[in-house]
């Protein structure tokens, strides 16, 4: 039986020497040491022994059976590096071939033009505010100053929904909404589409973006007004800009104006940009109405504020001298990568 156990060692060394894989190295254990395997067999030879040999064969066989089964682990970490060794050949990277060229997408002129304007006035301290562009009228108009029948209101075709519910024409409603939910000091601008009735042609789109503007605090003047907005314009525009007041009427600020900027072409002489005038228009602005205040739950004895819309589609077509409005929406890549 000694002859048979050292037989059985000799031979697996051999076949072990010969396994490349996994695979083998399992069938091979399954071989000499599984449950029919080859030490088994031997085993059952035990019965046939003294009692004196038994114990001596026992602890041989126990012997050899470790060396098996440490010779086995050992080759199995060998094939185990060997495999590593083959997966980093075989998935070598080649860092010297040149990369896919990814086709980048870029902003929208409404975009580029709407992230200026943000910019601006986050860096005098506004935040952004937003709101539903389905309204309520009491939002869009009443609370604004605008009652039914009021001959406003037709000057800004609407799109109803219900007698009550309507695609919004401005973002006002956005800023009665704030002051409803927020005290003063306030400084907002809310951006954001707006629907009108209107044809569309060169200037006229029935979606259009709006950003309007919201101060109000102790002590607000139209002097507040002038400087904001003046500071605004020569940000956009540069420094050598000027601003003109004209005075205007809304329903919901008294008084009102309508804001012009000196020609950004051609500084205030007159040319074709601004036909002849020197001065373009850009903004609606006011002090906003005490009625409107109170609207929105702050106490107009205590507090004024001023407040200020401007169309995005005209401000980005100046900005790129693009003549007609439509391009805007229709996404012809021939147009948008110009930008
Ligand atoms: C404009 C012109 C003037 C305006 C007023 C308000 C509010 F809600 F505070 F009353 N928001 N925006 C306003 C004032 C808008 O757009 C041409």
């Amino acid at each position: 039986m000694k002859e048979q156990l050292m037989a059985m060692r000799r031979v697996f060394g051999d076949r072990l020497a010969q396994v490349n894989t996994r695979a083998e190295l399992e069938a091979l254990r399954v071989e000499f040491l599984g449950k029919k395997g080859q030490l088994t067999t031997i085993l059952k030879q035990m019965g046939k022994l003294s009692a004196e040999e038994r114990p001596v064969m026992g602890q041989l066989a126990n012997e050899v059976r470790e060396l098996l089964e440490s010779s086995l682990a050992n080759h199995s970490e060998q094939i185990n590096a060997l495999e590593i060794a083959q997966r980093l050949k075989a998935e070598k990277i080649d860092i010297t071939i040149p990369g896919k060229k990814y086709k980048l997408g870029h902003k929208h002129p409404l975009s580029i033009v709407l992230d200026e304007v943000k910019e601006i006035f986050l860096g005098m301290g506004f935040s952004i505010a937003t709101g539903p562009e389905v309204e309520l009228d009491y939002y869009n108009f009443e609370a604004l100053n605008i009652p039914k029948n009021h001959p406003s209101r037709d000057t800004q075709d609407t799109f109803y929904i219900t007698e009550n519910i309507l695609l919004r024409t401005q973002t006002s409603p956005v800023q009665i909404r704030v002051m409803e939910k927020q005290a003063p000091p306030i400084r907002i601008i809310s951006p954001g589409r707006v629907y009108r009735s209107d044809a569309v042609d060169a200037t006229h789109s029935p979606l259009f973006n709006q950003v309007e503007g919201l101060v109000v605090d102790k002590g607000i003047t139209m002097g507040d007004l002038k400087g904001c907005l003046e500071a605004f314009a020569k940000r956009l525009y540069g420094e050598d800009t000027k601003i003109r007041l004209r005075p205007h009427h809304f329903q919901f600020t008294e008084p009102s104006c309508e804001i012009d900027v000196s020609c950004f072409r051609c500084g205030g002489k007159g040319c074709p940009m601004c036909k002849g005038e020197g001065w373009i228009e850009i903004l609606g602005a006011g002090m906003v109405h005490p009625k409107v205040l109170k609207n929105g739950g702050i106490d107009p004895d205590v507090y004024s504020g001023f407040a200020f819309g401007l169309g995005l589609e005209r401000l980005t077509m100046f900005r790129f001298q693009i003549d007609d409005l439509r391009l805007l929406y229709e996404n012809d890549q021939k147009f948008l990568n110009q930008f």
